[in-house]
């Protein structure tokens, strides 16, 4: 099945998953998230990540480095840091590669993360480890729980066995491409995000600018999509939702003056609250 035409990604296709917090909830019901990367000199990747997920609304966060140097945000004590080598990610969400490197370690953790029974965001490092393992791919096609694959075009392109610049010449076909795949739901990132399913449904997205266009703005869309997933959205809705509002945020930013130019990646997370909020 080959839809002719793509939709607008808009709030319309994640409403019913908005439902106010009851007054009794409790931090248990919106999920303990992991993200999983962070090798050494790209903590920074994992803590965006973090940040993002605990702004999105993740019940608790668990920020677990492949630098076995012992992480901390003195600016976001909600996190909790960990190693990734004793790491138990048993019922976590996990998001799987912001700044994870390609050392054995990642490519271990990699591996268990993808054959875990959670819902998982992989990204950044995390595709590029998937693109050089045949094996790790078959395996990541044989996941049961919603899966989200976050690549860039270049990501997108490695994974493929394309150029950036053929991604770039057909982004829907690519992104369908890559969602059949690998049987998950893709977003083929850049101006104009397409959100793409195993069926061939695909959308594409319209709010984001080029102030996005920063070190990090990625991995904090993982670490917002991951808390969607720990929030029981379904991988479709959650990737939709999270690439909306994060680039919603970012335009609600440009009016505030924070950009384009100079806008940072850590200026994200409180923004994309602000947005997820009002909706
Ligand atoms: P070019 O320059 O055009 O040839 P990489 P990465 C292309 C971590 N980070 N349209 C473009 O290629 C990540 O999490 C850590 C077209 C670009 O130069 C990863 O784990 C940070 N082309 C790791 O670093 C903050 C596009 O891809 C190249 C494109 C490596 O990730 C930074 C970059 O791709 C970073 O997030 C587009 N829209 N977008 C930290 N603070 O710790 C990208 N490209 O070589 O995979 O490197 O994306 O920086
Ligand atoms: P990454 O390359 O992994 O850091 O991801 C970059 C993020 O910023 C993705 O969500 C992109 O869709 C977004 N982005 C980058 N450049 C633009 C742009 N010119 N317009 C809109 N979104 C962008
Ligand atoms: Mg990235």
């Amino acid at each position: 099945y080959e839809p002719a035409q793509a939709c607008v990604a808009s709030p319309a296709l994640f409403a019913s998953m908005l439902a106010p917090r009851r007054r009794n909830s409790h931090k248990g019901q919106f999920g303990d998230l992991a993200v999983v990367g962070g090798a050494r000199g790209m903590a920074g990747a994992a803590v965006l990540a973090a940040r993002g997920a605990l702004y999105a609304g993740a019940g608790r966060v668990f920020a677990v480095t492949i630098d076995p140097v012992q992480a901390f945000d003195p600016l976001q004590p909600e996190l909790m840091f960990r190693l990734a080598h004793d790491f138990d990610m048993a019922g976590r969400v996990l998001v799987l590669g912001p700044g994870m490197g390609g050392a054995m370690e990642a490519m271990r953790a990699l591996g268990h993360g993808i054959d875990s029974a959670a819902p998982i965001v992989l990204d950044a490092d995390g595709l590029n480890l998937v693109a050089a393992s045949t094996e790790l791919q078959a395996r990541l096609t044989h996941r049961q729980a919603p899966t989200v694959v976050t690549p860039h075009p270049l990501e997108a392109a490695r994974l493929l066995g394309r150029s950036a610049a053929e991604v770039q010449a057909d982004r829907l076909g690519t992104a369908r491409a890559l969602a059949k795949r690998l049987q998950a739901v893709v977003v083929l990132k850049g101006a104009g995000s397409v959100i793409a399913r195993p069926d061939g449904e695909v959308a594409i997205n319209p709010t984001g600018n080029p102030g996005l266009a920063t070190g990090g703005s990625g991995d904090v869309l993982a670490g917002v999509c991951g808390a969607l997933l720990a929030q029981g959205w379904p991988a479709w809705e959650a990737a939709i939702g999270a690439v909306w509002m994060h680039g919603a945020a970012a335009d609600r930013l440009v009016e505030q003056g924070v950009g384009p130019v100079g806008m940072t990646a850590g200026e994200l997370p409180a923004a994309v609250r602000s947005v997820l909020n009002g909706l």
